[in-house]
């Protein structure tokens, strides 16, 4: 006692703990660690108050009366000036309704400028960017309605010019995003030259417009950073599924993406290991930018989780080369312009390694013979389609991406940007 009141005496000792009295009530006010962290490190992220989002046909009516106002008589534009950048008609944060969607007839009344093929061009300015949006699809009109209703006004504020492409996998085989993703890519580049490609699932929606849907000139793009399935942040750093985009120049390099991975699982993280193999890294927007819901759902049948996709991803490295653009081979069985979209519908073979619907390999005998498939000219057909379904539990997927993660050297983490 007697040494504990000589110590209080000493003013430094006062002085001290009262310091650590005030640092403690401090700490506590500013809501634990991170709270300190964000006022003592000043924060480069832009900030948004997603509390308060606007409506996602925000500014859409001004696009109207500028087209009128725009256009001569004789149906020929004036010499528009560029865009500017950003557009000022973005909003940021926008209002995701996951409840279910308007009828296509309905979006496109909401959409008047939009043309047949689900495509727009800024009626008042020269847009500074064009973007090819392809979806891989199969079987999720609800999901398509949600995404065609929330996109189009999102890509008309950015003043971009652009067209969506649904690549659809025709029959019953295991789904391959990937493979349809090279279709689309190839289509769209065959009907315009596009300077950016979007590789899109159809069950998200993108919930702030400052995440402009163009390319970085160097690098692909991650998009989807922030996703509500992963509580807003990034599920581990080669994440690279979700909305990413390409330009062709990017796409050529790294021989577009894998075709053999069918079912649920791997193929974005081969896609991650292609741009490093191909010398590139991956950039993304800020995470409080990169916000995007996804739209809940009961797994697919047709698109179980691929049980081949821990082999394939250790071969990437050896594969990569010879898997992808230069052995693509489907059949574009037709290509329709709907009035929101591009109708893609596609033959891209039969899964060699099927499985029974609850994941089981299927026997040998049981295996239908392969369709042909013929080779496709270069730059030949397209697609529409599901995005990816029968997804695993959290806890799996964290074992997954841990295995991964071991397997793949330190030196991936540095290049993701
Ligand atoms: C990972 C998947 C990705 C998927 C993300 C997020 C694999 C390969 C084995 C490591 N990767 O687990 O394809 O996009 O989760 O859902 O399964």
């Amino acid at each position: 006692m007697v040494c504990c009141g000589r110590a209080l005496d000493s003013p430094c000792t006062l002085a001290l703990l009262v310091g650590f009295q005030f640092a403690f009530v401090l700490y506590f006010s500013l809501g634990g660690f991170r709270g300190l962290v964000s006022v003592l490190v000043h924060s480069s992220e832009p900030e948004f108050d997603y509390s308060r989002p606007h409506d996602v046909y925000t500014n859409l009516s001004h696009l109207g009366a500028l087209f009128s106002h725009h256009v001569t008589p004789t149906g020929e534009g004036q010499q528009l000036r560029d865009c500017l950048e950003p557009s000022p008609l973005l909003v940021g944060p926008v209002l995701v309704r996951l409840t279910l969607p308007p009828t296509l007839g309905e979006i496109k009344e909401r959409n008047p400028l939009v043309t047949p093929g689900g495509r727009y061009r800024p009626p008042d300015c020269e847009p500074r960017h064009r973007t090819a949006i392809v979806v891989p699809y199969r079987n999720r009109q609800v999901h398509l309605r949600a995404l065609l209703y929330h996109l189009h006004p999102f890509l008309q504020r950015q003043q971009i010019h652009y067209a969506i492409y649904i690549v659809h996998q025709s029959g019953n085989s295991t789904f391959n995003r990937a493979k349809l993703l090279n279709v689309g890519v190839r289509e769209a580049l065959r009907d315009e030259d596009w300077g950016c490609i979007f590789l899109h699932d159809v069950d998200l929606l993108p919930e702030n417009d400052y995440n402009t849907y163009t390319c970085h000139p160097q690098h692909p793009t991650h998009l989807s950073v922030a996703m509500d399935k992963f509580r807003y942040r990034l599920p581990y750093p080669q994440y690279f599924g979700g909305v990413s985009a390409v330009t062709p120049d990017q796409y050529l390099k790294m021989n577009g993406f894998p075709n053999q991975y069918w079912g649920w699982g791997g193929e974005d993280d081969d896609i991650a290991a292609r741009v490093r193999l191909s010398g590139m890294k991956i950039v993304r927007p800020p995470v409080a930018i990169g916000h995007y819901k996804m739209i809940k759902h009961k797994g697919d049948q047709g698109n179980e989780q691929n049980p081949r996709r821990f082999d394939l991803l250790k071969r990437t490295r050896i594969n990569w080369r010879s898997d992808g653009l230069n052995s693509l081979t489907y059949n574009l069985l037709s290509k329709e312009l709907e009035p929101l979209y591009t109708n893609l519908s596609v033959s891209i073979g039969e899964d060699p390694h099927p499985l029974l619907p609850r994941g089981r390999p299927l026997k040998k005998s049981a295996i239908p013979a392969p369709q042909l498939v013929r080779k496709s000219p270069v730059g030949a057909a397209a697609v529409v389609g599901d995005s990816r379904a029968n997804k695993p539990t959290g806890g799996e997927q964290k074992t997954a991406n841990k295995t991964r993660a071991v397997e793949e050297n330190t030196a991936a983490k540095q290049e993701v940007g």
